[in-house]
């Protein structure tokens, strides 16, 4: 019976948000920071007596090991395993690959802000021939055809609920509780919907890397509060990091 417990987690650091690209659906690595992250928000999980019974990740390798670090500290490498590319990050069209902070310089504030956090203006198309294109890759056989040149929030949105609807929901009500291991802006989307917020004040919400952020549901998945992040001191400081990318 309620209240349901969710758990959201963006991996830890990963190559290129160390360096500081555009990632998207691009699969990079976890650094070794972000592999601390990971085990440290495993931990996080074991002291607060949060264990996942179940775990939905995307296909990137980078929310992939993320999952693995944090079960394995938290002593559950052993749950269930659901993965889809609708928990991807969103695709970052043609800036895959690009420099935040060159980006920033080259376009102006203005559009580098759109292109990150606006509700609806997704990036422009990558090319079916560029190095970082996912067109043709086996992992995603299955919406061949269908692989994103670009995503705006709105469109992550739309791909996302449905996976929410039909596989997240369902685990929620049977009590487990379950585990989301995903990224900056697949979360925001989780988290507009959750918490009802609106496309304008969606753009000032930034989700740090490698924290628990525990929310309560009720029985209609509605949250009781709003998500609480497990170290709130360093969630805070991480959400700042994020907010300034690009920034000098
Ligand atoms: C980052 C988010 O995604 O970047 O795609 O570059 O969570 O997979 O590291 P993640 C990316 P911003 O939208 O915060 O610039």
């Amino acid at each position: 019976t309620a209240p349901y417990t969710l758990i959201l987690l963006r991996h830890g650091q990963s190559e290129w948000n160390k360096s500081n690209q555009f990632t998207g659906w691009v699969d990079v690595r976890l650094t070794d920071q972000g592999k601390a992250e990971a085990q440290r928000g495993g931990e996080l999980l074991k002291e607060a007596g949060l264990l996942p019974d179940i775990l939905h990740t995307s296909l990137l390798s980078r929310a992939i090991q993320t999952a693995n670090i944090a079960l394995d500290a938290a002593d559950r490498l052993w749950v269930p395993v659901k993965r889809s590319w609708r928990l991807n990050e969103r695709h970052y069209g043609a800036l895959q690959g690009k420099d935040k902070a060159q980006t920033l310089d080259e376009f102006g504030e203005e559009q580098f802000m759109l292109w990150r956090r606006s509700f609806d203006v997704p990036p422009p198309d990558i090319s079916d021939s560029d190095p970082y294109t996912q067109v043709g890759d086996v992992r995603y056989a299955d919406i061949d055809g269908e692989v994103p040149r670009t995503e705006s929030l709105k469109i992550v949105i739309d791909r996302l609920l449905p996976y929410w609807d039909a596989e997240i929901a369902p685990d929620l009500k049977t009590g487990k509780t379950v585990m989301v291991t995903a990224h900056g802006n697949s979360l925001r989307a989780l988290v507009k919907h959750l918490d009802g917020i609106s496309d304008e004040d969606i753009a000032e919400l930034n989700i740090p890397t490698g924290i628990p952020l525990v929310y309560r549901l009720d029985e209609n998945l509605v949250p009781l509060g709003p998500g609480e992040y497990l170290d709130p001191d360093a969630a805070a400081a991480g959400a700042a990091a994020v907010a300034s990318q690009g920034k000098k």
